[in-house]
């Protein structure tokens, strides 16, 4: 049965703004502009196939990997709206080469890192997709914003989370103080909260990896799943092998039942395939205040430097218990 005490998005945050003051005024204005977007975005997607946006855009990104039309509309519409609302500096995304600076943010003290839409290789075939976001504070206000400003390291996140565009579309976010889930009530439009402060197992039953590359895999990961196959029914193995090749999709499955996501580095991408600033980051960030791990086989995601915009690490990501045992094999 529906409930009629809602908890909206905005009366969460606005709770939170008399308990924890930092979630005022410019982030919480950032927050409504995600909102926003994520509703425009699910607007498109549940459309797709009648409006002729689903299909390539023609042009690949700056990782050589070509764009769908609607990963080309989700970065817009992030932009349009960044672009306005005086609270961001400046909006690192998936999607373009360089940074993109929002007009009316000279001053604001916020950076926001963005995949518009993760998943881009299950758009066309009807599978869960998402919006990841990421927010940091510029390190000075006196000073101009440089790259130092950007190129923070994950564990000086302000606020991350995502949008899953799934069965259901989910908004779901930390500003470190936990991790809140909130659905999105078509008939009203507003995202309410229907998973509060999520907690994720320490150990779960699932893997999720891409068992077409194992092969390149290193040997200790190769070794875990080997591990996760074998008969033992009081540790409830064989796991169950569940992967979309959507992170958020992933992501979400796992974080929620507990589990592991790996994506490891392989021979042809040492560097695994996931960029730290839009994708790994914002999901360790969630992960950690879930009481879940996120490694990259030799240090914690939130402890990397970042050197580029666009870099890449390799992620192994979930249940606390898991991710210690597939960074030991790899170090053994
Ligand atoms: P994208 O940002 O181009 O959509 O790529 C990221 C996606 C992740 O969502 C997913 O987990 C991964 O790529 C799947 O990669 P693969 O097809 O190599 O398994
Ligand atoms: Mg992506």
């Amino acid at each position: 049965m529906k409930k009629n005490n809602i908890v909206t998005l905005n009366q969460f945050i606005s709770d939170q703004q008399n308990e924890f003051p930092f979630v005022q005024g410019n982030l919480s204005r950032i927050f409504r502009d995600i909102q926003l977007a994520a509703k425009m975005i699910n607007r498109d997607v549940r459309q797709a196939g009648l409006i002729d946006i689903l299909g390539n855009f023609g042009e690949t990104n700056v990782q050589g990997e070509e764009q769908k039309k609607l990963d080309v509309i989700s970065n817009e519409v992030f932009m349009g709206l960044m672009d306005m609302n005086g609270a961001c500096v400046c909006v690192v995304s998936e999607e373009d080469e360089h940074i993109h600076w929002c007009p009316d943010g000279k001053d604001a003290k916020y950076i926001l890192a963005i995949d518009p839409l993760d998943g881009s290789s299950n758009i066309d075939v009807n599978a869960s997709i998402g919006s990841i976001f990421s927010i940091y504070k510029r390190l000075s206000l006196d000073k101009p914003v440089t790259e130092e400003d950007i190129l923070q390291k994950g564990h000086q996140q302000v606020a991350a989370g995502y949008v899953i565009y799934g069965t259901a579309t989910m908004f779901v976010y930390t500003t470190g103080n936990g991790v809140n889930g909130f659905t999105l009530d078509d008939s009203i439009q507003e995202f309410c909260l229907s998973h509060p402060n999520i907690k994720t197992p320490s150990k779960g039953a699932i893997f999720s990896v891409n068992e077409g590359n194992l092969n390149d895999f290193p040997q200790g990961v190769i070794d875990y799943i080997s591990w996760c196959k074998e008969s033992n029914k009081e540790e409830n193995r064989p796991y169950s092998a569940r992967y979309i090749g959507s992170l958020i999709a992933d992501f979400h499955r796992n974080l929620l039942k507990g589990g592991i996501y790996i994506y490891p580095p392989t021979k042809k991408a040492p560097n695994g395939k996931l960029r730290l600033l839009y994708e790994c980051n914002p999901m360790a960030f969630l992960v950690e205040q879930a009481g879940g791990k996120a490694h990259n086989g030799t240090d914690r995601i939130l402890d990397l430097e970042p050197k580029e915009f666009h870099q890449r690490t390799p992620l192994i990501i979930g249940s606390s218990e898991m991710v210690d045992q597939v960074v030991a094999l790899m170090n053994k």
